[in-house]
């Protein structure tokens, strides 16, 4: 299957305000070194790396009512906002490198607003091993990394649900997650009161990733805008060791590129976030070339007789 694609930005956002382990301010080069743009291009594809948008250091301060450094997420999350705006409005998909996943409240406002200009539903495949609908009251640690979808739900600080001007930027309802295994107590009680569809790893392991990926999926198509917002802290720590918050028992290599084919299948992806990439805690680089791996695979890069 050969499909064209339109052409693709890459805005690295090299920051780590938003997570308890300092090392996903270098995700953005990881992942440049690992070869995205020339994986890409190889591939066909348009691809224009913009660089790095700018924002605060961490200041590494403990949390503030309920926040760490949130003044700072801030920063960087309009900055992404920006960034991923003009890209939009250029016609161009954009592809945020992070940094933590604080950032996708960012780029997935600038998305929502995007699809309410043109009329676009937009439907979100959250790809991670934890749900991040923590709120001030009930986080364990206080990092913004575990809030951003309560945030684009219209729970969370003003400055964050209000970022992209619409509030809340996101029903519940358009958002999928995948790979999730670890939900804090209080989070449990909040998503399920939400109603988000939430595919666990018991979920994967009992009916299997393609029946997964066609149930979140359905209802996709032409007018749908489908944004994937990759931490890879989704796949197993034993393929890939360079992220913060491992936790076993996670997505393996072959459910990881069936994901990523199906996505591609599909044909809607307009934007995408691939977060959480921590080269400090990776054997050499293989948690960036994993992720530059399955990214081929979500621009159509498939196993036998498929391309
Ligand atoms: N749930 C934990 C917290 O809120 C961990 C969140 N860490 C993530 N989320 N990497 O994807 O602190
Ligand atoms: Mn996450
Ligand atoms: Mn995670
Ligand atoms: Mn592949």
């Amino acid at each position: 299957m050969s499909r064209s694609h339109p052409p693709v930005s890459i805005i690295g956002a090299p920051t780590d305000v938003g997570a308890g382990t300092r090392g996903t301010r270098m995700g953005p080069e990881a992942l440049r070194v690992a070869g995205l743009v020339e994986a890409l291009a190889a591939r066909g594809i348009d691809v224009v790396d913009r660089g790095n948008v700018e924002g605060p250091r961490n200041p590494w301060q403990p949390p503030v009512d309920g926040y760490r450094h949130l003044d700072e997420v801030v920063a960087w999350n309009r900055a992404v906002l920006e960034a991923s705006t003009r890209e939009l409005d250029a016609g161009r998909m954009p592809i945020m490198l992070g940094g933590d996943h604080c950032l996708a409240v960012g780029s997935i406002a600038a998305v929502a607003a995007h699809c309410r200009k043109r009329g676009k539903k937009l439907r979100i495949l959250w790809l991670d091993a934890h749900t991040d609908f923590n709120t001030s009251d009930i986080t364990p640690s206080g990092n913004v990394h575990g809030m951003p979808v309560a945030c684009l739900c219209g729970i969370g600080p003003d400055a964050l649900t209000s970022l992209g001007g619409h509030v809340p930027e996101i029903e519940p309802a358009q958002v999928r997650q995948i790979g999730i295994r670890s939900v804090d107590q209080e989070e449990k009680r909040l998503v399920k009161q939400h109603g988000l569809d939430i595919y666990d790893m018991r979920y994967i392991d009992e009916v299997g990733m393609k029946q997964v990926m066609e149930e979140a999926l359905a209802g996709v198509d032409a007018d749908t805008h489908l944004h994937v917002s990759f931490d890879v802290d989704m796949l197993d720590p034993s393929i890939a060791p360079g992220t913060g918050t491992k936790v076993p028992g996670g997505v393996n290599y072959r459910e990881g590129q069936l994901i990523m084919e199906m996505i591609a299948d599909s044909g809607r992806m307009g934007s995408l976030d691939i977060v959480e990439v921590n080269p400090i805690l990776d054997a050499g680089n293989a948690t960036a070339e994993l992720a530059v791996d399955l990214v081929e695979s979500l621009f159509g890069k498939s196993t036998l007789m498929r391309d």
